[in-house]
């Protein structure tokens, strides 16, 4: 077979970068010479869209993925076996759940909104577990107690507000987009904030303290906001 021509070789080339691009993720649409990434039309897509409360659906600064980035971290046991939580502190029933009384609790599927501080965004994703507020119940939560404290394999903390913590939307997830939550997501369970940055969702999660006085986490001590909406940008202390 005799080698094609420059301009045949051109265009085989185009066709299959063309055609890479529509059955992949890298791009899904052209149009008056831009290249469009899939990710470009979910962030322009969600910057037209308010939630019911009124605010932008899209935080500023910023974008949609089409799926979760890995974003490290260190991770516990992967065995179902090992799994414990332990609900504790300002509360008049401490609980510790293995993995049999985690799924025997009343589950939740939600499609959430959660955003890294580092700028990605993934939206509308299914997370499946249970609600924090149900724990909390089960659990007889204090009047003393002010706030949440998630606690994780090798000493990730984070602390929530107790009235956000009590949020129906926020999941201690098991579950995520119809699958059982990949390690590098936080298998077996992780925690699901979606009102605030995502630092505040600990992966591997070993723990939940109600606690009558703040104590910051992992990152809130090390220059991040104490609080962390990403409608006000508070992404540093
Ligand atoms: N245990 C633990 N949880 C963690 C982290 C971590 O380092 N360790 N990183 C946080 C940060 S900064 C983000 S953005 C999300 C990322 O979750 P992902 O890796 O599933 O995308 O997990 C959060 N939870
Ligand atoms: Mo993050």
């Amino acid at each position: 077979m005799s080698k094609p021509s420059p301009e045949v070789q051109a265009s085989l080339t185009r066709r299959n970068f063309i055609a890479r691009a529509a059955s992949g993720t890298v791009i899904t649409a052209m149009g008056g010479g831009l290249l469009y990434t899939l990710s470009d039309r979910l962030t322009r897509e969600a910057k037209a869209m308010t939630t019911i409360d009124g605010r932008p659906r899209l935080p500023p600064g910023q974008r949609a993925l089409e799926a979760l980035r890995p974003m490290g971290g260190t991770p516990g046991s992967p065995s179902i076996s090992d799994f414990r939580l332990k609900i504790h502190g300002e509360v008049d029933k401490p609980i510790e759940l293995d993995w049999a009384g985690l799924l025997a609790q009343p589950q939740a599927e939600l499609e959430l909104d959660v955003h890294c501080v580092t700028g990605w965004s993934l939206l509308g994703a299914s997370w499946k577990g249970v609600r924090l507020a149900d724990l909390a119940r089960a659990a007889g939560v204090k009047p003393s107690a002010r706030h949440v404290i998630f606690e994780a394999a090798a000493g990730y903390t984070a602390n929530v507000r107790l009235a956000e913590a009590l949020a129906p939307d926020v999941l201690i997830a098991h579950r995520h987009d119809g699958k059982p939550l990949a390690r590098p997501h936080g298998a077996p369970v992780r925690a699901v904030v979606p009102s605030l940055y995502f630092w505040k969702s600990p992966k591997y999660l070993s723990g939940i303290k109600f606690v009558a006085r703040d104590e910051p986490g992992y990152w809130e001590t090390r220059g991040y906001h104490n609080h962390a909406d990403p409608w006000l940008e508070e992404r540093y202390g």
